[in-house]
């Protein structure tokens, strides 16, 4: 059997996703997410001029084999790009197994090792009433754990509040937009947002909060040590993690749980984090960290420290990428918590799949392979359109952390 196509799909049903399709010498087909927010088109120029012409003729059973070949075989290893191009390839390839194999994908890593999948969704609000409003929706909804955030007196914008509160989607310009923001603001206002939460509603419901990469470590550890009494579930990306060893003077001073990865693109970029115990969660995705095969190495790591997953799963992962990562979800035995931002209705058109939410669970589905597909007649009629994440500046006009 040969990889006799590959190719890519470039659609915009409400915002901009990247398939990679790979079609075998029998005529099974495999897809993966290769959409990188803001930089679509240089994921599609690396799988069209740099992947897809090594590729055609191998054996497409050999996906560990194909992933070395293109991780060692690049000589420019890492990186988002290359990254996000061979996790679409690595995906494919193990939709293509479980199909050939007639399995659901987590069969084929060692089955169930839970029912179903805990998410979270995000409560958003402008003011703390607003906040505490979506959060009742997602209770109603039946989510166990939410995440919520909210704007700050004062200040126009603060990450993750948006319009469309259901369908939070940052990527609003072809230019990207400029954000402001106060540190010191956002500090004072956040623990305000969690008491208030756990005075209305109580006890009952894991939270989280993201703070986007904005503070430093001992701000990170001022905002861990305020909200220690309100029992978050996590504290998400609260300092970049380029530098990895900035987390210890974090975890000197609170034991707030912590969550980073989401921009992680391999086992290189939290093996101190891991290995040092300095995170209590690894937000790598399927999509951005090197497909099933280098995730999987990613979470048996991050298992000898008992620190679990907690998959990113914002909307411009697509729902092939939701589907692979719901197959990892139900069988890594680490499991902490998936993401679950839900798509627009017409992207859930473009890519019919099996997962199903029940009670603030998530399904993957029992069919073979991932369970997600691409509708290309649907996909063809949203053309792609240049998108870019927002910048962030502080109120003097320094560039920032967005
Ligand atoms: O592309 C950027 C988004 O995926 C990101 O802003 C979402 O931080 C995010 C999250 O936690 O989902
Ligand atoms: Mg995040």
């Amino acid at each position: 059997m040969q990889i006799e196509e590959i190719s890519t799909i470039v659609t915009c049903p409400g915002r901009n996703f990247v398939t990679a399709k790979i079609t075998c010498s029998d005529g099974t087909t495999g897809i993966g997410d290769a959409t990188l927010n803001g930089r679509e088109m240089a994921v599609v120029a690396y799988l069209d001029e740099h992947v897809r012409p090594a590729l055609l003729g191998r054996d497409p059973r050999r996906s560990e084999e194909i992933w070395h070949y293109l991780y060692r075989g690049a000589y420019w290893r890492r990186g988002p790009v290359t990254m996000s191009a061979i996790s679409a390839i690595d995906t494919a390839l193990w939709d293509i197994k479980a199909k050939l194999a007639d399995l659901p994908l987590y069969e084929l890593l060692g089955g169930r090792s839970r029912d179903a999948v805990m998410v979270y969704g995000h409560a958003n609000g402008e003011t703390i009433e607003d906040t505490l409003a979506e959060v009742g929706r997602y209770i109603e909804l039946g989510y166990k754990a939410i995440r919520a955030q909210t704007g700050v007196p004062d200040m126009d914008s603060t990450y993750g509040v948006s319009g469309d509160k259901l369908y939070y989607e940052p990527a609003d310009a072809a230019i990207p937009t400029e954000n402001v923001w106060s540190t010191t603001r956002y500090l004072d206002h956040i623990p305000k947002l969690f008491e208030a939460i756990r005075e209305q509603y109580g006890w009952e419901h894991h939270l989280l909060h993201d703070v986007h990469h904005r503070l430093t470590p001992i701000e990170t550890a001022r905002l861990g040590k305020s909200l220690e009494t309100y029992r978050m579930f996590w504290l998400e990306d609260a300092t970049p993690a380029e530098n990895q060893e900035a987390f210890r003077l974090i975890r000197q001073h609170t034991t707030t749980p912590l969550a980073v990865g989401e921009i992680f693109n391999t086992i290189w970029d939290c093996k101190d984090l891991i290995s040092e115990q300095l995170i209590d969660y690894i937000r790598a995705s399927v999509t951005h960290a090197g497909g099933i095969t280098h995730l999987r190495r990613i979470a048996d790591l991050a298992g000898l420290y008992q620190i679990r997953t907690g998959c990113h799963g914002a909307t411009d992962n697509s729902p092939v990428c939701m589907g692979a990562a719901l197959h990892f979800d139900l069988w890594v035995p680490n499991f902490g918590i998936q993401e679950y931002m839900r798509h627009i209705p017409e992207t859930d058109a473009v890519f019919p799949h099996a997962y199903t939410f029940k009670d603030g669970y998530l399904h993957p589905g029992d069919v073979p392979g991932h369970g997600v597909d691409i509708d290309e007649t649907l996909a063809a009629i949203h053309p792609y359109k240049p998108m870019s994440l927002p910048i962030n500046r502080l109120e003097d006009g320094t560039l920032w952390h967005w």
